[in-house]
């Protein structure tokens, strides 16, 4: 039973420090932490100090929280994420600390800029698109709703890189976000845990001759070292740990090697812990697969398990009250060996049987899958899992046994569908299926968008929903309003409390009391007067980076997300040169002025999604540059997309991009993230967008395209996109203009593959869905042009998207799958 939870007594209230005290404050921490005096600070020694005077705040709120729920015996909540996309925390902490204002003056009465020190914070990068950046929001509201919990990660000394568009194609650079320290975070030398790989294992048979123990002994050790950042919420009710692991050798230096002179082989084992958390695997929803990213997998997994183990043992004293005392959650099937090894743990380790292990592991494990693509959906082959995991790999085929029994003693299913369910893949080369391995390991199994979950049962786990038809619920996907709407829209925010009050600030869902403002004239001035100064901005950053100018007074219509041919970006930019094209073949018609934005990285050995942004790229040149366009029609490709540009491109947005094949996108989140900032989405009916669409109502959102049921007809029948292709004249001149180098003359034959691919096959019914989206197109021309319903629209979506704040996404698995009190 869920209890409900009492107000903490014994947290500490927040404060209201005033600018002297704070100004005071800085001043300390830059002359005893970063040992500077005010005359030769540089910008990053003032970021430094104010990131530390905000950061001892927070740990007064940190310390007691922990002690309270260690105290009150709470139930604590373990997010396992091989990714967290955090970006920047100094601003999110001042606002959530409601300090921003007297710190802004006492950073002024210091003669420093509180928004030039701010921007030179690096984003920490630790993630690669929304599964990621879905972890950070829900730290931040797991600490807001007051759910005890840890994150649990890699410290990645690399993450996520960053991009230069160089003649247009997209190169990949190192992103080094530790150059200058990290002032956030605690290391914790005397928090780490042995990890091993590979060697063998023993069988040791017990005194009285019957217990058989297994002992798995590794042929190599590393250690895991813990590093703390404490996660502030909402007015600091509570401060979480985000505890991220680094690589650190057993023996850092072999001095017999080096003193034998093998200056190299002595160095051996501290470069292979290094190569741990080195790099960030760039490669989102897309075949990644080497042996370096299951050790990474499993390096966290245990850790953070040796870890859960030994907090809960040296609490409680037995393992047995586990499941009642901590939710693990697997973010995604990249931590699913933690469902074996937690068995190992409990049986090899502390001596239970295989049924109470497996009992217990269960109870206390849930996971999030995040998409339904094939090429993403994780699985090892088994020489190579055998090969590092030995252990493992004999508890795998041990849990496969007792699943499949179950399977076959219901006599409910074929051959066919027993192979779907084993965790093993048979046909091809034998694989271990880390899916069907996180599913068989949990109690819960969560899709993150209605449409999603319901595919999720009728697809990939048809054949375990009916094994186990209990397990599967959804959670749609969350944003915290903290960040992408009070911290990254303070205009916004500012107008709304003038309209509504501040009780939005506390509860999201407030905000639907501005549905009323929708129609009235002086309140709308006020919203287009906030969009048109965050638009603004946006186009000074174009002019000043790209040398591109953009009237803020044209549509901005944005597209910014990871580059993949599902998303469709395609879609986007073949409409943009059929428009180019109209607007050379009618001059004389009232065009409406369009900037189209695009931004997106491309996993770096993904050929048609960097052919893409190049496409964009020379597309931009081409039209940017022509005079017959006279401006109507503006390309902008925004390099480097990562949090910190989101911040700034989502309250800039009048149109959000939202263009997916149906059935593709599990949920999406940046959809949510513009809809709270008033951009009206052009969208299918695909993710999260169908429920958007139910919340903001039918005539607040522009619908086009193919439905998913409609999508998987097509490709089961004969779908036939040359023949669409070829009614569709406006559809044919554009790809016929790009197939044969118009954008491109100097390598015209550069895209003609990708063109080809649109006549051939069209995975991604481009072709299926271009007339619709074309026609959609010209219907958001002609709301744009009545401004004021234009903008009635927009408040209506800034008002009806509460519902979409990751605080509730929260309170539903805590309430229904973590059974902790919200
Ligand atoms: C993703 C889905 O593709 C998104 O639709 C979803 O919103 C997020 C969060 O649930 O998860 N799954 C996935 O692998 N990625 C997602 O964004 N990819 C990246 O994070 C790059």
């Amino acid at each position: 039973m869920t209890r409900t939870k009492t107000l903490s007594a014994s947290l500490p209230a927040l404060d209201h420090p005033d600018p002297q005290t704070l100004a005071s404050e800085v001043l300390m921490a830059l002359k005893y932490r970063v040992g500077k005096d005010t005359t030769v600070a540089t910008p990053y020694d003032w970021l430094t100090a104010s990131i530390k005077v905000v950061r001892d705040r927070i740990i007064d709120h940190w310390i007691s929280a922990t002690k309270e729920t260690y105290e009150q015996q709470e139930k604590r909540v373990y997010y396992l994420s091989l990714e967290f996309l955090i970006g920047r925390l100094m601003r999110d902490a001042f606002s959530n600390l409601d300090i921003m204002d007297p710190m802004r003056e006492a950073l002024a009465s210091l003669g420093v800029d509180l928004d030039e020190i701010a921007t030179l914070e690096p984003d920490a990068a630790l993630g690669n698109g929304g599964l990621g950046r879905l972890a950070a929001c829900f730290m931040e509201s797991m600490a807001t709703v007051d759910v005890p919990a840890h994150g649990y990660g890699i410290r990645y000394a690399n993450g996520m890189f960053r991009q230069e568009i160089q003649d247009g194609w997209q190169v990949e650079l190192p992103e080094t976000w530790l150059d200058h320290g990290n002032s956030w975070e605690f290391e914790r030398r005397e928090r780490s845990f042995e990890v091993g790989f590979g060697g063998s294992v023993e069988s040791v048979t017990a005194k009285d001759g019957r217990l058989e123990r297994h002992v798995w002994k590794p042929l190599e050790h590393v250690l895991a070292v813990a590093y703390d950042t404490p996660v502030v919420g909402w007015k600091a009710k509570r401060v979480n740990t985000l505890r991220l692991w680094s690589g650190m050798p057993v023996d850092p230096i072999l001095l017999d090697k080096f003193n034998a002179g093998d200056h190299i082989g002595a160095l051996a084992e501290s470069n292979k812990a290094d190569a741990l958390s080195r790099v960030l695997y760039p490669a989102d929803s897309h075949k990644a697969g080497q042996e370096l990213r299951l050790r990474q997998e499993y390096f966290f997994s245990t850790a953070s398990l040796q870890d859960i183990v030994q907090r809960h043992l040296s609490q409680y004293g037995e393992l047995a009250s586990l499941p009642d005392k901590a939710a693990i959650h697997l973010n995604d099937t990249h931590p699913a060996v933690a469902v074996p090894e937690l068995m190992r743990l409990l049986m090899d380790v502390h001596g239970m049987d295989f049924s109470q292990a497996w009992d217990i592991t269960k109870r206390t494990f849930a996971y999030t899958n995040h998409t339904l693509l094939p090429e993403a959906l994780e699985s090892w082959p088994v020489p190579l899992f055998e090969r590092l995991l030995p252990r493992h790999m004999q508890i795998v085929y041990a849990i496969n046994a007792e699943v499949l029994q179950e399977a076959r003693s219901s006599n409910r299913f074929s051959g066919d569908q027993i192979a779907a369910i084993s965790l093993i893949q048979e046909n091809g080369d034998r694989r271990v299926r880390m899916g069907n391995l996180a599913f068989v390991g949990s109690h819960s199994i969560n899709g993150v968008s209605a449409l999603h979950t319901e595919l999720m049962k009728q697809t990939v786990f048809a054949d375990l929903h009916r094994l186990y038809p209990d397990r599967i619920n959804n959670k749609t996907n969350g944003i915290t309003p903290r960040r992408w709407l009070i911290q990254c829209n303070p205009g916004l925010t500012a107008l709304a409390r003038q309209a509504i009050g501040d009780r939005f600030l506390d509860d999201i869902e407030a905000i639907k009391e501005l549905d009323r403002f929708a129609g009235d004239a002086a309140f709308r001035d006020k919203f287009a007067a906030v969009k048109r100064a965050n638009k603004t901005r946006l186009a000074n950053l174009v002019a000043d980076r790209l040398g591109i100018r953009v009237d803020p007074s044209a549509l901005f219509d944005i597209q910014i997300k990871r580059i993949h041919e599902y998303k469709r970006q395609l879609l986007n930019i073949l409409e943009a040169v059929a428009l180019y094209d109209q607007i050379r073949s009618h001059p004389e018609k009232d065009w409406t002025p369009r900037v189209k934005f695009f931004g997106g990285k491309a996993a770096p050995s993904y050929h048609n999604a960097k052919l893409i942004i190049k496409l964009a790229n020379d597309v931009a040149k081409v039209v940017n540059g022509d005079p017959a366009v006279r401006g109507l029609l503006k390309v902008v490709f925004v390099p480097n997309y990562n949090v910190s540009a989101a911040e700034i491109m989502m309250p800039a947005a009048d149109l959000s991009e939202q263009i997916s094949t149906a059935g593709m996108e599990a949920s999406g989140t940046g959809n949510m993230k513009f809809a709270l900032n008033g951009a009206l989405t052009i969208g299918t009916l695909d993710g999260a967008n169908v429920e958007m669409k139910e919340h903001v109502g039918d005539d607040n959102i522009f619908i086009f395209g193919l439905k998913a049921d409609e999508v998987a007809e097509r490709r089961r029948g004969d779908y036939q996109p040359r023949a669409i292709i070829e009614a569709l004249p406006e559809l044919a001149q554009a790809i016929s203009a790009i197939s044969s180098g118009v954008f491109s003359p100097h390598d015209p034959d550069r895209y003609r593959d990708l063109m080809n691919g649109l006549y051939d096959s069209d995975w991604f019914m481009v072709a299926a869905d271009f007339d619709a989206y074309a026609a959609t197109q010209r219907e958001v021309d002609a709301v744009w042009n009545d401004r004021a319903d234009w903008n009635a629209r927009a408040i209506r979506n800034v008002a009806r998207m509460g519902w979409f704040s990751s605080d509730r996404t929260i309170r539903q698995y805590a309430k229904e799958i973590w059974n902790v009190p919200v």
